[in-house]
């Protein structure tokens, strides 16, 4: 991880994620609340050891689309509980007004958390969504 700000923005992290249905449109709040994370499609069903992408929106606060370059976010998976994290490493591209991540792989089942960091200036947020495979 790179630097010191997103360790204390990590820090001010009250609660982590919350289980999410995976056919929904969520909504998340960044870690600071600097920014909202907005997950626009996903499978219906999240795939157990096959890849798929991930594409969401970042919006500010008051819902409009946040100014930052797609070089600026970055998208990685972990199992907190399991302490490992995905055997893939997801690029970020931007198509229109939607940032896609892929691949992503959920080789286990259990509880998986994604993050998407969004680097500005100096500081690096986060904001993560969980999901979790039967
Ligand atoms: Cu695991």
């Amino acid at each position: 991880m790179k630097p010191h700000a997103l360790i204390l923005l990590l820090l001010s992290a009250c609660g982590g994620a919350e289980a999410l249905d995976a056919s929904a449109v969520v909504e998340q709040d960044s870690n600071a609340a600097n920014f909202v994370l907005s997950v626009r499609h996903t499978p219906a069903v999240m795939p157990l050891n096959a890849e798929f992408e991930v594409r969401f929106q970042l919006l500010d606060m008051e819902g409009r689309a946040l100014d930052v370059e797609v070089e600026d976010v970055s998208v990685d998976a972990d199992m907190p509980e399991h302490g490992h994290g995905m055997t893939v490493f997801p690029s970020v591209r931007r198509e229109g007004s939607e940032y896609v991540a892929g691949p992503m792989l959920f080789h286990m089942s259990g509880r998986w958390e994604v993050y998407v960091d969004v680097r500005r200036g100096a500081v690096t947020e986060r904001a993560q969504v969980a999901w979790t495979l039967d």
